[in-house]
Parts: C-alpha cells; structure tokens; sequence
C-alpha cells in the first residue's frame, strides 16, 4: 500500500486523543479526531483511573477516525491500522475468566509508601538495577504489585496487563505485553529480555500472570465482532504493537538528525534522556535515577524522570476547582516578565508527586530553603519554570557524563514544546539549541511505527524520522551567551538537601 491510513490513540495521564494519520513515502499528516478527559477517581483511600471511560474514548474516537478516512478517499474498511500507547506503570488485572478485576489503581496513589524500602530489603537495590537497568521510582509496576499483595483481587487475579494492552485485548480478545512498556515495570530481565521469574513470584504474582511480550510492529490481532460494530470498523482491521509506552512512541517523534542529540519528552513529565544502542548500569547511573528503557527497534532509552509540567498543571487544577482559574496563556506571558532566580524548587522532590496543593508545597519548600514564597501566580509560575529548566539541563548533563556521549542539540518534543518560555529557559540553562517539536510527537512515533508494519514506510529510525522532518517545523531557541545567572543558580539549589 503506498498511503497507510492508521488511527494512533494516545493516552495521557491528563487527556487521550485518538488522531487520524496518513503516512507515504513522502506524506505524513496527523488530525486529531476525539479527545476525551482522564480524569482519576479518588474513592476512600486510593486513586483510580475510570479505564471504561478510557475505553469508550478510545472507541468513540476509532469510530471518528474510520468516518473521516472514507470521507477522504481512505481504506473501504475504515482504516489500516490501529495503534494504541499510554503512560508507563500501571496495569488491570484479570481474573480467571478474562474480566477485569476492579478498576486499574493510579500510579500517584499512596499504597506504595515505603513499598521500594521493604522491596529493596529483600532483593538488594543494586541487584535490581543491575537486572532490570531501571530506575527505582516508587510507582514501578514491581512496587505497586507488591503493594497490592495479600489483597482479594490480587489473589484472584490470574493475568496482569498494562494499560494500552488491556485496552488492545478488549479491542482483539488478545493478551501480551508490548516491549516497551513492560520495560518499565521493573519484572523485566534486561539481560533476557524476557520476564523475570524471580522478581514476579519474589512480589507474589501467580505464575503465567506476565503474558508473552510483543514488540513494536508486530500484530496483535484483529478487531472482535463487538469491536467492530461499535467503532463501525471492518473486522479486518488490524490492531498493531507500537512503541505502547508513550515515550517510546515520543522518542520515536523526535526529528533528530545523526545521534548526538538530547530528548526531552515534555508534558505531565520531563522524559530527559539520550537513545543508546547499550543500557548503562552502572552504580553512578543507578544513584543518579537513570533508567534503562527499551525503545523501538533495540534502542535503549537512557533517561531520568523530572517532574514536568505536573507543577503547573497542579496549580491550574487547584485553580480551577476553587473557582478562580488562570488563563494559561497570560500566565506565561506574566511569567515571563519576572525577574529571574528569585526561588526556585527541586521539581523531583518527593513532595510534589502526589495530587493536592500544589502552590501550598512550593511555598512550603521555599521556606524550608530560606527562599522568599512566590508572592503572585505569575512569580510562582517562573519559579516553576526555571527550576524546571534547571532540571532539564542538570539531566541533559549527568546523561552525557554517564553514557561517555555529548550531545550538540536538545529536542523538545510533546505539549511542553509549545511553551515557549520553558523552552527558552531550557536552552539558556543547558546552554544548547533548543529544537522545540513536534507537540504531538506519541501519536506521530505511534502512526509511523504502524506505517512501517504495514510495509508502507521501510528503514531504521534514521529514516522515519528524515520524513518527520520533511513534515514538521520545529521551532529553534537558541542559548543566551551570559550564563552567570543560571551558574550560580545551580550551585544554590546544589545546597538544598533533597538533591542528589
Ligand atoms: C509519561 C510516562 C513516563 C512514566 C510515567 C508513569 O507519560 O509514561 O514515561 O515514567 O508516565
């Protein structure tokens, strides 16, 4: 086929969309066709996400997708390809029957609360990373299950699946994980590639609960009866394995040229890292919070979790539920004609993970930082955005020293690529070129992926991403030259005693 017509539905932890995309050799357009909030549920203690509302999304969007594709001239049956990603981590469980048990638990519950501590205690922090290469985040996938056990639904549970590949089962009736994903788990053997026996059964997952993994391009199946007559989809329709962590899908969008390149894949977080042919898992990089994800096509994405724009995105929310809500975009303008470094936050600090109060935690680390409290919205939104920036390059930084890699150019790509000011800060503060773009980065990695499975597009990550390029119009901030502001602000958030 010489044009794919494929929907790619992208899951946020804030919003999913689904997009209609139509990818050629020399063709690459994306229209967003439904969006729908994701909004968690807090029900007694715990966090939930409404998974059936994320499906009907997805269905709701899939259907819109096929209507716009015949309206245009597309595929007699709707589409070529559906392809699904969604944030890391989290997972439904199913019983023995196949349904789902209970809705899926959201990753910024508190369950896991001294979770990776009584984890650690028994398998050896060290041996973990040396065996998954990942990050030790309190809401990896191994923390939460082991959270949950001793539950009822945890022993009833028979089948452990990820998010974008619960959503695929319901779409095909076929289970597995897709690679990248699970990567982000914590069960997987880096080193095998393969799930690792001992970590499952050591958090007390039943034996067989991880499916068979599947990998970006491969096929997951065809859409069921149901499937196709609520999204009036031909039965035919293939359902295809993307980079299904988000992030992958991301880096795959990044239009990079040659490989010294830094990403930064900005939305609720900062995804700041390098693409490697090699993991690196050495102890420097495991006390610096680098993780070891596995990207499309063998690539290992070497990266570290900042905080991202959940600091802003917090305070609009609190905003908004008090009924004084912030127009975004005349916020950052404000915000941008503050003064510089008059306080700033280390965005990673444990604190600020969880939902709440959001401006009430930035003051509170101020104090305790003997830094003056941002005194109006716009001086709180700069003090965000320049630790943020700050963030990013200390990451873009510790990245090369660990890999042994210097990067020449560092890419924005994802909603925070339209915040321009953050943008800005970014490459003044890694003294780099900013390339800021593509924003919707997932659903294009996600849609070029798809093309490629299905024989349309042929090559390597260099060459989908020759054709990004051709087709998107990135946006360059270049760096200031006087760095003495940004300098000395490193070394004073350097003495604050939650960094690293
Ligand atoms: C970004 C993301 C990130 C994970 C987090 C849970 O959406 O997938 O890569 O660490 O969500």
């Amino acid at each position: 086929m010489t044009v794919a017509t494929v929907a790619a539905a992208d899951l946020g932890a804030a919003s999913g969309r689904v997009m209609l995309a139509r990818v050629g050799r020399d063709l690459l357009d994306l229209t967003e066709v439904h969006r729908f909030a994701n909004e968690p549920v807090q029900l007694g203690l715990t966090l939930y996400w409404d998974v059936l509302a994320l499906y009907r999304g997805v269905l709701a969007g899939l259907r819109e997708a096929g209507r716009a594709a015949r309206a245009a001239g597309g595929p007699e049956r709707g589409l070529d390809g559906i392809g699904i990603d969604s944030w890391a981590v989290d997972y439904g469980l199913l019983d023995a029957s196949g349904a789902l048990i209970g809705n899926p638990v959201c990753y910024r519950d508190r369950r896991t609360e001294g979770v990776p501590e009584r984890v650690h205690a028994r398998l050896g922090a060290e041996r973990l990373y040396e065996v998954t290469g990942v990050q030790q985040l309190p809401f990896n996938t191994i923390y939460q299950v082991a959270a949950a056990h001793g539950t009822p639904a945890a022993a009833a549970a028979r089948r452990l699946l990820l998010i974008p590949d619960l959503l695929a089962y319901w779409l095909t009736g076929q289970q597995g994980a897709e690679l990248t994903n699970a990567s982000t788990t914590g069960l997987l053997d880096a080193g095998t590639g393969a799930w690792s026996a001992e970590l499952a059964t050591a958090v007390g997952l039943a034996p067989g609960a991880l499916p068979p993994l599947w990998r970006p391009g491969d096929l997951i199946g065809t859409l069921t009866p149901d499937a196709a007559a609520r999204t009036g989809l031909d039965a035919t329709v293939p359902v295809l394995a993307v980079g299904s962590h988000d992030t992958a899908s991301a880096v795959v969008g990044v239009p990079a040229e040659g490989e010294r390149f830094a990403y930064i894949s900005c939305g609720t977080w900062s995804l700041v890292g390098l693409e490697l042919d090699a993991p690196v898992r050495t102890a420097a990089s495991h006390r610096a919070g680098f993780t070891n994800e596995a990207g499309v096509d063998g690539t290992v994405r070497y990266l570290r979790n900042v905080m991202g724009l959940w600091l802003l995105q917090e305070c609009l929310r609190g905003w908004q539920e008090q009924g004084e809500p912030a127009e975004l975009g005349e916020l950052l303008a404000a915000a941008a004609r503050e003064p510089g470094f008059v306080s700033l936050v280390d965005p990673d600090d444990a604190a600020f993970l969880p939902p709440g109060d959001m401006p009430g935690r930035i003051a509170a680390f101020c104090r305790r930082t003997g830094q003056p409290v941002p005194a109006s919205r716009p001086a709180l939104v700069r003090c965000i955005l320049e630790s943020l920036a700050l963030a990013h390059a200390r990451a873009v930084e510790q990245a090369q020293e660990l890999a042994g890699r210097s990067v020449e150019v560092v890419h924005v790509v994802g909603g925070g690529a339209r915040n321009e000011l953050l943008c800005r800060l970014t490459a003044d503060a890694c003294g780099l070129p900013v390339v800021a773009g593509p924003v919707e980065a997932t659903a294009l990695g996600n849609a070029l992926v798809q093309a490629r499975a299905l024989g349309t597009l042929h090559g390597t990550l260099t060459d989908l991403r020759a054709l990004l390029r051709a087709h998107t119009a990135p946006r360059v901030h270049l760096p200031g030259t006087d760095r003495s502001g940004w300098d000395a602000a490193r070394r004073r958030l350097s003495g604050v005693p939650s960094l690293p």
